[in-house]
Parts: C-alpha cells; structure tokens; sequence
C-alpha cells in the first residue's frame, strides 16, 4: 500500500531492526519504545485494523501468535512475561493503519496498558 510506512519496512524501503520474518509476517523493533523490549508483528499484506479482518484472513492471527510465542522464547522473556496490545481505530490511538501487534516487555509492567 502506497504512503504506508509498515508496507515500506516490508518492502526494505525504510530500515529497521527485524527481529523476525517469515512469508506472511515481519516482526521489529518499535522506534519509539514504550518498554525495554518493544516489538512490533506486521502482517505482510496490508490490513488497517482488527475490524477489517475478513474470514479467510484470520488464519494470519493464529500464525501472529505463533510468531509471538517464538519470539518470546527466542528472546528469553517468555518465562518472566510480556504484553500484546493491538489499536484498532480512533478511539485506540492506532496511529499506523496497517495491522500490528505491540509485544511489550523486559520490565514489570504496570497496571497501565502501556508502561
Ligand atoms: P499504534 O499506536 O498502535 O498505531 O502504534 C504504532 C507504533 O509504530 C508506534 O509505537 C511507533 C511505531 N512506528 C511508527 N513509525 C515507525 C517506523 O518508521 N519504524 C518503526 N520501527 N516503528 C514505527
């Protein structure tokens, strides 16, 4: 998707810090951390947001998670525990529309969503 800035990290176009990727998904660092560990999980085609999930697209949810799973434990931070926040619309803040799916952690965090 033209002008979408997690299409143009898909597509190397921007740089960033990838700590994963397969054929449907990339995973990388957020540029602006909430948490010492602040990873992002992109699907590679474009959706905006959870609302605009069709059917036969929510495979790639189950195969997010499975992602996430094996980031954890890659990383060493399955076993303390960590954070999956996804915005969707407005009203959540979501400031990029393409899907993505925030791992927080490497601190407790707090009784805030975020922090
Ligand atoms: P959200 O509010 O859920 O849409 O969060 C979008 C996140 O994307 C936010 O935490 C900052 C991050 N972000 C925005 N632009 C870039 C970028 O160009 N590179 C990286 N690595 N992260 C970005």
């Amino acid at each position: 998707m033209e002008n979408c800035i997690f299409c143009k990290i898909i597509n190397k176009e921007v740089p960033s810090t990838i700590v994963y990727e397969d054929e449907k998904v990339i995973a990388f660092n957020d540029v602006n951390p909430a948490a010492p560990i602040h990873i992002l999980v992109v699907p590679k085609k474009h959706v905006e947001k959870v609302l605009d999930l069709k059917d036969e697209e929510m495979e790639i949810v189950a195969h997010i998670y499975k992602v996430i799973n094996k980031i954890a434990k890659d990383q060493g931070f399955a076993e303390k525990g960590f954070r999956v926040i996804t915005n969707c619309g407005k009203d959540s803040g979501q400031e990029v529309m393409h899907l993505h799916f925030h791992i927080l952690a490497g601190k407790t965090l707090g009784p805030k969503i975020v922090g």
